[in-house]
């Protein structure tokens, strides 16, 4: 952000407001921990905000301060409407296109409110007053940081904010180990643990929340459902609505199910479909340079990282996984590429 935008934000944030922070549809660690850091900031600041998400959050992420007040806007459409027309300043934290946030898209558009957007994610379209943008950073609550000590706020880190954005750093990073952890990611992370957060309990929290049903369903899809085409360095799980019923499954109960197969030695591409009121959700994730974005972008409606990405399909899920058993062969020569 320019010193000049900076000084305008600042004057922004002189007088109390009615702000809202939106975050991305399905929203992960990352949402969740820069929406309510922010929060916790921006209400220390006396401003009046609500967190609204487009659909509900993961359960592992309900201890966090000021969670019981998110407004979940597929479920509270009308509360929701009514906050968000009477805004001031929107802020729109983890995502940075409208469609992230589906039927909430056209509703921020249409706002007068000043919008701001903080986001990690590649290819951002235009549609705030403000950015504070870096494909750079490993999550948006390192730039929710970033922000407030520009803004000079630093010492108002308190141990709820910091609980937040570590929380945020920590799920985005896959626990500090992808390429996006910088130096400068853990020497925020170290502020953050020198303010209140508890590394070993926020960890905890949050991977270690799981029912015995979602361990079963893991080990089903693993030892049943798990493909590998060695040839090409690749490796999908399916999971059919009626599998999921089997297992009673709840949201949040895939989390990370597809980084298993990039723990095979020498894989490179991951894919993880799952059936879901009639469309098929797709997860990648790559090992190296193999571009996960780029794929999800093409191929499947989808975007993300280069080695994270999402995306969807209308077709049956058989379908889907004949589609992709073509599309890997077109990219053998990245697959196969040792580096
Ligand atoms: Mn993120």
């Amino acid at each position: 952000m320019k010193p000049a935008e900076l000084k305008k934000l600042k004057s922004i944030l002189q007088k109390p407001k009615k702000m809202v922070i939106i975050t991305h549809w399905s929203p992960d660690g990352d949402a969740i921990g820069s929406s309510l850091g922010f929060y916790n900031y921006l209400i220390q600041k006396k401003h009046s905000v609500t967190v609204i998400t487009p659909n509900d959050s993961p359960a592992f992420l309900d201890w966090m301060a000021g969670s019981k007040r998110i407004v979940d806007f597929s479920k509270d459409t009308a509360k929701s409407t009514k906050i968000l027309n009477a805004a001031e300043v929107i802020w729109c934290l983890d995502f940075n296109s409208l469609k992230r946030i589906d039927k909430m898209g056209p509703l921020v558009e249409a706002s007068e409110a000043i919008k701001v957007m903080i986001d990690h994610h590649p290819q951002p379209d235009d549609f705030a007053d403000f950015n504070h943008h870096s494909v750079k950073a490993c999550s948006t609550c390192e730039l929710i940081y970033s922000l407030i000590e520009m803004l000079g706020d630093k010492k108002k880190i308190d141990k709820k904010i910091a609980e937040c954005l570590y929380t945020g750093i920590m799920t985005d990073t896959g626990s500090f180990r992808y390429s996006s952890t910088t130096a400068d990611t853990h020497r925020t992370v170290a502020a953050l643990i020198d303010a209140g957060a508890d590394n070993g309990e926020i960890h905890s929290r949050v991977y270690n929340d799981s029912s015995e049903d979602r361990l079963k369903l893991i080990g089903y899809s693993l030892s049943q459902k798990m493909v590998v085409l060695k040839e090409y360095n690749t490796g999908y799980i399916s999971l059919t609505q009626d599998e999921q019923t089997r297992f009673n499954y709840k949201k949040g109960d895939t989390e990370g199910l597809v980084n298993y197969i990039l723990s095979i030695r020498g894989m490179k591409f991951a894919a993880f479909m799952t059936e879901r009121d009639g469309i098929v959700k797709m997860s990648f994730r790559s090992n190296g340079k193999f571009d996960v974005n780029a794929f999800a972008r093409t191929h499947f409606g989808g975007g993300g990282h280069v080695n994270a990405a999402g995306g969807f399909s209308n077709d049956p899920i058989a379908e889907v996984i004949r589609t992709f058993q073509t599309l890997v062969p077109e990219y053998s020569k990245q697959l196969t590429n040792p580096k």
